[in-house]
């Protein structure tokens, strides 16, 4: 079973996020050992403070090395091996699926979730956390960056999605942006199912969803192309797609 261990001051916002859904159901089933523990709880001071101000002075305060390390002690003393730790920050490189696979695959991982104007750089160094972002953009805290990763971490572990869950990770759209999504009613605001999904023509379906993902990649994330090893099939689909979209722009 992976491990994950959250280091936080707002345990209870991750806990309660947690035990929802999919991920809480797979903890549930055990899973997955996911336990979220209080900084707060290791400090040794008696007014359980956590933060300071900046040598150097500036605004706002900065998260003291001492309560973040002795809880990352306390985590390494659960399991024979450290654990693969991460400090989830704006400076960090950004999480993408093909590093989400990679964690997947891990024993145990451990996340560090920063506040305030963030964390003294000396247990930043003593640790060396992987320094991961989920995006640019800046948040009040690392916790919301750590729910991402760890929904998108865990959601790759075998047996918690269920077949008709993760079709998506087995198909042949992998690398492209999903075709779009009908279902009841048949008709709805004057809008229709498109005719071939109604057909229960299956290699009709395939064909037109394909075709679909194509359209949409090309459309919204040209990018994504770019990278994406297309079959003699896709290109010509392509080809016709190009033309189609450049006809729509009235090229
Ligand atoms: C570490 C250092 C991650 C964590 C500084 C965290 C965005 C992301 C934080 C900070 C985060 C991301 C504290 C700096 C608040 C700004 C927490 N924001 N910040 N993109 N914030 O993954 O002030």
């Amino acid at each position: 079973m992976m491990r994950i261990d959250i280091a936080t001051l707002f345990p209870d916002m991750c806990e309660n996020v947690l035990s929802e859904s999919i991920i809480g159901r797979a903890r549930k089933r055990q899973l997955v050992d996911i336990t979220c523990h209080n900084i707060r709880d290791f400090t040794n001071d008696k007014h359980r403070r956590v933060d300071d101000t900046p040598y150097g002075g500036g605004m706002g305060m900065v998260m003291q090395a001492d309560p973040i390390y002795r809880c990352y002690q306390h985590i390494c003393s659960l399991q024979s091996v450290p654990p693969h730790a991460i400090y989830l920050s704006p400076q960090g490189k950004t999480l993408t699926q093909q590093r989400c696979k990679e964690l997947a695959r891990l024993p145990s991982i451990m996340l560090i979730c920063g506040h305030y104007e963030g964390i003294d750089e000396r247990v930043i160094e003593k640790i060396s956390p992987e320094e991961i972002s989920i995006g640019d953009y800046v948040l009040t805290g690392g916790e919301l960056p750590a729910l991402v990763l760890v929904d998108a971490v865990v959601r790759l572990r075998d047996g918690v999605l269920s077949s008709a869950e993760c079709f998506e990770e087995e198909s042949h759209f992998n690398g492209l942006l999903e075709y779009p999504q009908y279902t009841r009613p048949e008709e709805w605001e004057g809008r229709t199912v498109p005719e071939v999904l109604l057909s229960g023509h299956h290699a009709n379906i395939e064909k037109w969803r394909a075709k679909q993902s194509l359209i949409r990649t090309y459309k919204k994330r040209a990018d994504m192309l770019e990278n994406y090893h297309l079959t003699k099939e896709e290109k010509a689909l392509l080809k016709d797609i190009k033309a189609e979209v450049n006809e729509e722009k009235g090229e």
